[in-house]
């Protein structure tokens, strides 16, 4: 469907930001409907892998899938050359931040294996990684989880929106969001047809104002 920014219709099935008290100290790992978490993950050794089309365009792919068989929402992104920022809502009570992570990652992972084996054997040496007892398998992704942090409120998402859009800005990539074509940025502040359209219509209502997201 098509919306208009700044007019972004409610969702009345799901409970909306309001005050929600803060359960991050006692919970950090609180799954709940209508929260959103904020994801941040890198290339294995922070090497720029993705700073090419092919391997943006094979997260985005693996971004899409994952939602659709994970149901959630994406409500921003941004591809870097060596890592991801993401904001997610899962539309159902029950959900894996782990399998999301997996069904993120391994997409990409496999297809640049493919790649490589099909056409640019040495560049294998730089995903290679010899674990401590000498198995050598090859990593796009920095081992481990990243950044995993739950948001509460619209304030939180708006500043998180804004941040995730504002990083090729300040690594002078680009000029300003919407000029990165690898963010969620250009369809908040530009309709354009973006790569991949994040799912604005689930957002609470909020505001644009000189390049930046407020809440309503
Ligand atoms: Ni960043």
């Amino acid at each position: 469907m098509s919306v208009e920014p700044g007019q972004f219709i409610p969702d009345e099935g799901i409970p909306s930001f309001g005050p929600v008290p803060r359960f991050r100290k006692t919970c950090r790992r609180w799954n709940a409907e209508g929260h959103a978490h904020a994801l941040t993950f890198s290339c294995f050794r922070q090497q720029p892998f993705l700073s090419r089309d092919r391997t943006r365009t094979w997260f985005l792919e693996a971004l899409q899938e994952a939602g659709k068989k994970h149901s959630f929402d994406v409500w921003a992104y941004v591809v870097m050359p060596e890592h991801v920022h993401l904001l997610i809502r899962p539309r159902e009570a029950n959900y894996s931040i782990s399998a999301i992570l997996a069904d993120l990652k391994q997409p990409v992972t496999r297809r640049a294996l493919e790649f490589l084996q099909a056409s640019a054997r040495e560049f294998f040496s730089h995903m290679r990684d010899e674990q401590p007892k000498g198995k050598i398998v090859h990593r796009f992704w920095q081992r481990g989880g990243g950044y995993d942090r739950n948001l509460f409120n619209a304030e939180e998402v708006c500043e998180k929106i804004n941040y995730i859009h504002d990083n090729p800005v300040r690594r002078g990539l680009a000029k300003d969001p919407a000029k990165w074509l690898w963010s969620s940025a250009r369809y908040y502040f530009e309709r354009t047809d973006g790569l991949l359209a994040p799912d604005l219509e689930s957002l609470k209502e909020f505001r644009l104002r000189d390049g930046k997201l407020y809440p309503r």
